[in-house]
C-alpha cells in the first residue's frame, strides 16, 4: 500500500488490518506529499494523486479507502468487522454515510482563515455531531459502540476523530457538554481508546497539520515558507509544537523546526 504518513484514509486500512491480525501482511510505502508523484504511482492510480492505493499482486491496483476496506473485509472475512447480517450492516451504513460531510466540515473548519466565520464552522460541525448522535440513538443497538464492539463504523470514523484533535488545538473546539451530544461523545471516546487504533498521537497530528491550519492543504506552502509541515525530514518528534493561534502571524520554517 502506498500512503501519505498520518493520512486518516490510510489509518482506516491500518486499523482494519490490525483488527484482523493482518498488519504484517501488507507492505506500507510512504509517499512524500510535498513532491510530485512518481510515474509508477500515477500508473497505479490511473493518474489521480490521492492516496492510499493498494497494489494487489497480479491484479489491478485499488484506490479509495472505503473500497480498500471492503475488499480486505471480503478477502479476509475472519474475524468479521462489518456486520454479516445484511440488515445490521445497513444500520451501521447509515452512520458511515455521514462520514464525508463530517470529514469535510472538520477540514474546512481547520483550514478557515476568516476569524469572523468561526461561529459558522462551529455550528456546522455541531449540527453534524447532533445528527450522528440521533442516528446512534435511533438505529444503534449498542450502548457505547454501534453494536457490541469496535466494528465497521468505528473503523471509518476513528481516524477522523483523531484528526479533529487539530480542531481542539487550533480552534479551541471540542464537543460541548449536553444531552444532545451524550451518545456520540460516549461513542467517540470508546473509538479513541481502541487499542487497534493507536497509530497516531495528538502531538503528531498538530505538528503535521500546521499548514492546514494556515489554509494550505495537501503539502501546499503558506506564504513565506519553503518547507511543508508534512515533510518527512526533519521528522515530527524533533520539532517544537507550532503556535496554536492560527489567526496570528504565521510561524517561519525555523520556528517550526523545519529549516
Ligand atoms: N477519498 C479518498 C481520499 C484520499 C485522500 O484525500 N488522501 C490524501 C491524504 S490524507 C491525499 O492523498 N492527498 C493528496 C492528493 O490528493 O493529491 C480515500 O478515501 O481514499
Amino acid at each position: 500500500m502506498y500512503h501519505i504518513p498520518v493520512c486518516p484514509f490510510s489509518q482506516r486500512v491500518e486499523i482494519l488490518l490490525s483488527l484482523k491480525g493482518l498488519s504484517d501482511q501488507v507492505v506500507f510505502h510512504t509517499v512524500d506529499i510535498t513532491k510530485p508523484r512518481p510515474e509508477f504511482l500515477l500508473e497505479l492510480t490511473k493518474g489521480t494523486t490521492a492516496l492510499p492505493v493498494i497494489d494487489v499482486p497480479g491484479k489491478t491496483a485499488i484506490k479509495e479507502s472505503m473500497v480498500i476496506l471492503q475488499m480486505i473485509e471480503d478477502m479476509f472475512p475472519d474475524p468479521p468487522v462489518a456486520r454479516l447480517d445484511p440488515h445490521e450492516h445497513a444500520l451501521e451504513s447509515l452512520l458511515v454515510e455521514q462520514e464525508e460531510a463530517f470529514t469535510g466540515a472538520g477540514y474546512m473548519m481547520v483550514m478557515n482563515q476568516d476569524a469572523g466565520k468561526r461561529g459558522e464552522f462551529r455550528d456546522r460541525i455541531l449540527g453534524l455531531y447532533r445528527g450522528m448522535n440521533d442516528i446512534l440513538l435511533d438505529y444503534a443497538p449498542g450502548d457505547t459502540y454501534f453494536f457490541d464492539r469496535f466494528g465497521w463504523s468505528e473503523v471509518v470514523f476513528t481516524p477522523m476523530f483523531m484528526r479533529f484533535w487539530f480542531l481542539e488545538y487550533y480552534e479551541g473546539f471540542d464537543l460541548p457538554d449536553g444531552a444532545e451530544y451524550a451518545r456520540v461523545r460516549r461513542w467517540r471516546e470508546a473509538c479513541l481508546a481502541e487499542p487497534h487504533a493507536q497509530q497516531v498521537t495528538p502531538e503528531q497530528i498538530n505538528k503535521l497539520y500546521y499548514d492546514y491550519a494556515r489554509g494550505k492543504g495537501n503539502g501546499a506552502l503558506p506564504d513565506g515558507r519553503s518547507v511543508s509541515s508534512f515533510t518527512l525530514e526533519p521528522d515530527w518528534p524533533g520539532r517544537p509544537m507550532p503556535p496554536a493561534d492560527k489567526y496570528g502571524p504565521g510561524a517561519t520554517d525555523a520556528e517550526l523546526g523545519l529549516a
